[in-house]
């Protein structure tokens, strides 16, 4: 391919992305809160065990709250980046970010989100951190909750179950906005909005054994709808105190392919990705879609709803869709006998003729294409990949170096699709975030091998490191990307 091969928007946003509970660390310092993040321990599972890496039980959260300090709770240690905000930013001004990816933790807002008063050290530390990225020229974007649910919202009420949490998010968020609007334009309202039906605990904190009286599904579906309250309410109350502000939704891009052409195939992904739409067309279309009040009808379920929650919902629209984008799989009618794929938490058969990273997500940039497309053909609003990146173990050579080629490989063959849909198919894509641009704790996994980033930090699976900050040879090669606004070979 000749060079002048891929073109990007002047003003195209290239730059990195992260979330407070996979970096900060500092779990019990300067007034935060507890969440429920911090309490995950570490533990060895299979690549595709959902199941186990999810669960989440009122005995777990006992066990976490009688933990030796010294036990392995990897979210509480993060890389550090609480006290290392600084040399990172400072790397990520290194490659030329023109936007950083961040959340913020409620709980760092406020020790108790039924406290009246913010944490005042807490502020300080977002503001601190935003000047630095300012200072460099670093357009903030900032989701204001990245799966990580204060404690309290758990215990003391049933997550998002609950409908005092929205009033409790909306004080928290007008703090967030009042604080930090003049250094914010770019917001996000919920991480993975769609998540909470796969992973409930981290979404919504909701803990399955406390639900002895609901159905479990049906509990999901009601903390779903109020967050799509407390979401509509905070793009409403972010219009109105910043003007300008650009809010956006965020959701999980999973892309289904028909394992083969059999009508039934095809129908079985039709449905499939309808479930990946559902609350993202509630985001952007301002009301519930038929097909997802029909699916909740279906099994039985009733959605409690105040009056006004209609009204709520069309006028809290969002500016902009951003997205996480990993990987493909398939669907088919029956999976009997058929291998299956792991993925970003979820399941799907395996496509022969994609390779698969070493947790079996199968990499595939022309499905980055076809999603630009399909998001840009439903919702006809400004798109932003927030999320796309390779988890690899990373070697390092005696001299220090860390060659990752295979990451420059995704990158470049996604950056590539990225071209395509805009200048080919007339996408409008604002920026490109890649996941985890400094190595983080895992989510699915928490584990620290499994690594995204273009800067190595020194730390195991087992917290043993020193935090040390290295960059491997893609630092250079998104350095020289980013200067070339994405025309390099
Ligand atoms: C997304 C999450 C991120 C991130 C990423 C990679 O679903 O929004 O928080 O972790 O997936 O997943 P993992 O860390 O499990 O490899």
């Amino acid at each position: 391919m000749s060079k002048g091969r891929y073109h990007f928007p002047d003003n195209f946003m290239w730059g990195g992305a992260t979330a407070a509970n996979q970096v900060e660390g500092a779990w019990n310092e300067d007034g935060k809160g507890m969440t429920i993040e911090d309490c995950l321990p570490y533990r060895e599972v299979g690549i595709a065990d959902f199941t186990r890496q999810f669960a989440f039980s009122s005995k777990d959260l006992e066990e976490a709250l009688a933990a030796e300090p010294e036990a392995n709770y990897p979210k509480r240690r993060g890389i550090d980046f609480y006290h290392h905000y600084k040399e990172d930013i400072r790397l990520f001004a290194e490659m030329g970010f023109k936007v950083f990816r961040m959340s913020i933790s409620w709980a760092r807002i406020f020790t108790d989100p039924r406290d009246e008063k913010p944490n005042e050290v807490g502020i300080a530390f977002y503001e601190e951190m935003f000047k630095e990225c300012r200072k460099y020229g670093i357009e903030p974007l900032v989701t204001l909750s990245h799966y990580d649910p204060p404690l309290v919202l758990a215990t003391e009420y049933r997550g998002w179950y609950s409908r005092e949490v929205v009033e409790l998010f909306m004080k928290y968020a007008r703090v967030c906005f009042e604080r930090f609007g003049k250094y914010v334009k770019f917001w996000l309202t919920f991480n993975e909005v769609d998540a909470m039906l796969r992973h409930p605990v981290t979404s919504g904190g909701l803990i399955e054994d406390r639900f002895p009286d609901v159905p479990f599904e049906r509990a999901i579906y009601q903390a779903m709808h109020h967050q799509m309250i407390a979401s509509a309410l905070a793009v409403k109350l972010g219009h109105e105190m910043m003007p300008g502000a650009q809010i956006g939704c965020m959701m999980t891009k999973l892309c289904f392919y028909p394992y083969t052409c059999k009508p039934e195939d095809n129908l079985a992904t039709q449905q499939r990705m309808r479930s990946v739409y559902r609350y993202v067309d509630i985001q952007v279309f301002g009301e519930y879609p038929g097909y997802l009040k029909r699916e909740i009808e279906k099994k039985g379920f009733h959605i409690e709803m105040e009056p006004e929650d209609g009204k709520i919902l069309r006028e809290g629209t969002v500016d902009f869709v951003s997205f996480s984008y990993y990987m493909t799989s398939c669907m088919a009618a029956s999976t009997e006998g058929l291998d299956m794929a792991p993925g970003n938490t979820v399941n799907g058969v395996k496509n022969p003729y994609l390779t698969s990273s070493e947790w079996g997500w199968q990499t595939d940039p022309i499905g980055l294409r076809i999603s630009l497309v399909e998001l840009y053909d439903r919702y006809r609003k400004p798109l932003f990949i927030v999320e796309n990146g390779l988890g690899a173990r990373d070697t390092v050579e005696a001299d220090g170096t860390i060659h990752d080629p295979y990451r420059i490989e995704y990158l470049r063959d996604h950056v590539n699709a990225m071209s395509d849909a805009i200048n080919e198919d007339g996408v409008e894509l604002w920026g490109y975030t890649w996941w985890g641009c400094i190595d983080l704790v895992s989510e699915s996994t928490r584990q620290m091998s499994k690594r995204y980033g273009f800067i190595y930090v020194d730390m195991d699976d087992y917290g043993n490191g020193t935090f040390e900050r290295v960059r491997k040879d893609s630092f250079y090669y998104y350095q020289k990307l980013i200067a070339a606004n994405g025309d390099v070979e």
